[in-house]
């Protein structure tokens, strides 16, 4: 990975640490692979997926979704949409007796994206202008085996990505803790607000950023990455477990959903082909989930150095 590309992941997880990136593009969507969707129960053209139904052994998911709809009702009684709140790709409308509902989002009522880097590719291999134009989409096939299977697959227009060859995916973990060790510094020197880290988090880093031994942020060959995780084994394995915590947070369980996996997975497709592969792999047991344990293992941490009091 070059330097702009690594700038990219940098001011990507800035905003996964402010939740924004978060709140913009997750949605229920088993976006671990493909070939799992079709183990699940195929619905008829003619019956209504519940909500949440994709995840069938986490009813959370469904929560994350569909709980936002939440009714304040009272507060204005001029406007009831004013706090009824709709899941992506619908809006609030009122019916006759004034009553809030979520419809789907007419995609013409999307704002215009203004560049490439809104478009989205989905699993159809269409690119959608925006994220929001994709789950207005979706949403018009609600109930449909189609729109069941039809997830957000990556930021930016779909584009062929070549197959992960073996070798590889074994670089992958190599580069990706590297960066989230100097993702996780860049925090620490740039918290001036302190608003990106926790005091707790902090005490962590400090650790490591004052490290002398520590490789610096750089373009590093495979194999000085190889060299360095051993010789300074022990400065990785905070920032993995760092990432679990960021992306574990509906519901925080210790376990890492596709839902959950969305915020990192998405942005990173485009510029590593391999993580779709990675991640799939990750979850060594095939459960759909990825578990604290199982994560760590992907990233060479050692099981007896995996603690759950780290992720925090
Ligand atoms: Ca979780
Ligand atoms: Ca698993």
């Amino acid at each position: 990975m070059d330097r702009p590309t690594m700038r990219v992941w940098i001011i990507f997880l800035l905003c996964l640490a402010g939740q924004a990136f978060a709140a913009s593009i997750t949605e229920e969507q088993p976006i671990l692979d493909e070939p799992v969707v079709e183990e699940e129960p195929i619905m008829e053209e003619d019956e209504v997926m519940p909500e949440g139904g994709a995840n069938p052994v986490q009813v959370e998911t469904g929560e994350f979704d569909e709980a936002i709809e939440i009714i304040e009702e009272d507060v204005n009684a001029e406007n009831p949409c004013l706090n009824h709140h709709c899941k992506k790709g619908k809006v609030c409308e009122v019916d006759e007796e004034n009553t809030p509902m979520c419809v789907c989002q007419d995609p013409t009522s999307c704002p215009a994206s203004v560049g490439e880097f809104e478009h989205v590719c989905a699993t159809d291999n269409t690119t959608y202008d925006s994220s929001c134009h994709f789950f207005a989409h979706k949403c018009s096939l609600e109930g449909t085996k189609k729109g069941h299977k039809l997830h957000l697959d990556y930021i930016g227009p779909c584009k062929f990505i070549e197959p992960c060859l073996d070798a590889e995916l074994n670089e992958f973990p190599l580069r990706m803790r590297d960066w989230l060790k100097n993702v996780l510094v860049t925090l620490y020197e740039r918290d001036e607000e302190n608003n990106l880290l926790t005091e707790k988090q902090k005490l962590r880093v400090k650790k490591i950023y004052e490290n002398e031994k520590r490789l610096q942020a750089g373009d590093h060959s495979l194999d000085l990455l190889a060299h360095d995780f051993e010789k300074n084994y022990n400065m990785y394995i905070f920032p993995v477990h760092w990432q679990f915590g960021q992306l574990d947070q509906h519901p925080i369980d210790g376990f890492l959903s596709h839902t959950e996996l969305a915020p990192l997975r998405a942005p990173l497709i485009p510029m590593e082909h391999c993580t779709t592969r990675f991640f799939e792999q990750c979850d060594s047991d095939s459960d759909k989930y990825i578990a604290l344990e199982e994560w760590a293992k992907c990233f060479g941490i050692k099981d007896q150095d995996v603690d759950k009091d780290l992720v925090i």
